[in-house]
C-alpha cells in the first residue's frame, strides 16, 4: 500500500460502517420501545377481568390484596430492571433500553476497528507503515459524531429528569412517608390525618400466606390507582430512603426535611420496595409494600381507618385532632431492646 492510500480506505470504511449503524439503530430503538411498552399494555388489557373477579367483592369493606396481585417484586436470577407500572417508569426504562443499544453498538464498533487494525496493519501484512499523521476529514468526523450522539442522549435524558421532578397537581392525594428505625409510617393528611405503621411481616406468617418473606408487611401503604400521589418523605431518626423499583421511585427520607415527588400508578396491584439508605442494624428488615386499589376500594379502606375521611368529609373534620393508629407499639418495643447501641455505631 502506498503512502496516502490508507486514509482514503479508512475513510470509506468508516463511512460505510456509520451508514450501516445508522440503518440499524433506528428500527432497533423503536423495537426496544415497543417491547418496553408491550407488557404494560397487555397487563392493562387483562386487568378488568381479574379486577372484577378478585377485588370487587372487597369494595364494600376492605380486604388486603392477595398474592395473585403482586406485580412489582424482585425475581430470582433477575438481571434487568423490573417491569414498570408508572408513566415515568415506562419512559425511563425505554430510555434505559435505548441507551444499552447505543452503548453496545459503540463498543462493538470500537472492537471491530481495533481488530481490523490489529489484523490488517500487523508487521507481516504491512511491512512499510504509513507515516501519515493527520487527516482533517476523519478528525472532523470523530469529533462531530460523538458530539451528536451525546446531544441525542442528552435531550431525552434532560426531559426525563424534569418530568421526574414535576410538582404534583393540586388535587393529588398526599401521603407523608416517615422513616423510623426500623419501620415505616404512612400519614394521610388529606384524609383525616391518620398514620399507618408498617412493620415487616414475620417470615413464617408471610410464607404461610403465599406472600414474599422479607418484603411483605403487616400494614401496607394503600393508595388509589391512576391518581396523582404527592409522596412526601421525612424521617424521625436517621436518613432512610423510600424506594420501589417497579414504580421507578426512590427518594431519601431525611430528618427535619420534607422531600416531595409525584407518583402515579397505572394498575391495581402490590409493589414491593425496601429502605435504600443504610440506616442501622435492621435496615434490611424495613420493607415497603405499596397496594394500589381502584378509587372506590381505596376510599373504603380510608373509611376503615381510625379518623379516615374522604373528600369533603376531610375538610369538615380538619379542625378536629386526628387520631393516630397505635400499631407502632410493637416497633417501639423493638427499639428499646438493645438496638440503641447499634444505632449509635452507624
Ligand atoms: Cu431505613
Amino acid at each position: 500500500m502506498r503512502f496516502g492510500d490508507w486514509p482514503q480506505g479508512a475513510t470509506r470504511f468508516v463511512m460505510i460502517l456509520w451508514a450501516a449503524i445508522a440503518l440499524l439503530v433506528a428500527p432497533q430503538a423503536a423495537f426496544a420501545q415497543d417491547q418496553a411498552e408491550a407488557p404494560a399494555a397487555e397487563a392493562a388489557a387483562a386487568e378488568p377481568a381479574t379486577a372484577a373477579s378478585d377485588a370487587t367483592p372487597a369494595a364494600a369493606g376492605y380486604e388486603p390484596l392477595g398474592p395473585e396481585w403482586i406485580k412489582g417484586q424482585p425475581t430470582p436470577g433477575g438481571w434487568d430492571v423490573q417491569p414498570q407500572f408508572s408513566p415515568i417508569g415506562d419512559t425511563a426504562s425505554g430510555l434505559h433500553v435505548g441507551l444499552m443499544w447505543v452503548m453496545g453498538i459503540i463498543c462493538l464498533f470500537v472492537l471491530a476497528l481495533l481488530l481490523w487494525v490489529i489484523v490488517r496493519y500487523r508487521r507481516g501484512a504491512n511491512p512499510t507503515p504509513s507515516k501519515t499523521t493527520h487527516n482533517t476529514f476523519i478528525e472532523v468526523v470523530w469529533t462531530l459524531v460523538p458530539v451528536l450522539i451525546l446531544v441525542g442522549i442528552a435531550i431525552p435524558s434532560i426531559s426525563l429528569l424534569t418530568d421526574q421532578y414535576q410538582s404534583p397537581p393540586k388535587d393529588a392525594v398526599t401521603i407523608k412517608v416517615t422513616g423510623y428505625q426500623w419501620y415505616w409510617g404512612y400519614g394521610y393528611p388529606d384524609n383525616g390525618g391518620f398514620e399507618v405503621i408498617s412493620n415487616m411481616m414475620p417470615e413464617d406468617e408471610a410464607k404461610a400466606k403465599g406472600l414474599p418473606a422479607l418484603l411483605e408487611v403487616d400494614n401496607r401503604m394503600v393508595v388509589p390507582v391512576d391518581t396523582p400521589l404527592r409522596i412526601q418523605t421525612t424521617a424521625a431518626d436517621v436518613i432512610h430512603s423510600f424506594a420501589v423499583p417497579s414504580l421507578w421511585f426512590k427518594i431519601d427520607a431525611v430528618p427535619g426535611r420534607l422531600n416531595e415527588r409525584l407518583l402515579t400508578i397505572d394498575e391495581p396491584g402490590i409493589y414491593y420496595g425496601q429502605c435504600s439508605e443504610l440506616c442501622g442494624a435492621r435496615h434490611g428488615y424495613m420493607p415497603i409494600a405499596v397496594e394500589a386499589l381502584p378509587r372506590d376500594q381505596w376510599e373504603a379502606w380510608v373509611r376503615s381507618q381510625p379518623g379516615g375521611t374522604v373528600g369533603d368529609e376531610a375538610e369538615a373534620e380538619a379542625a378536629a385532632p386526628a387520631p393516630v393508629a397505635d400499631e407502632g407499639g410493637e416497633a417501639t418495643a423493638e427499639d428499646a431492646d438493645g438496638t440503641d447501641a447499634a444505632a449509635e455505631t452507624n
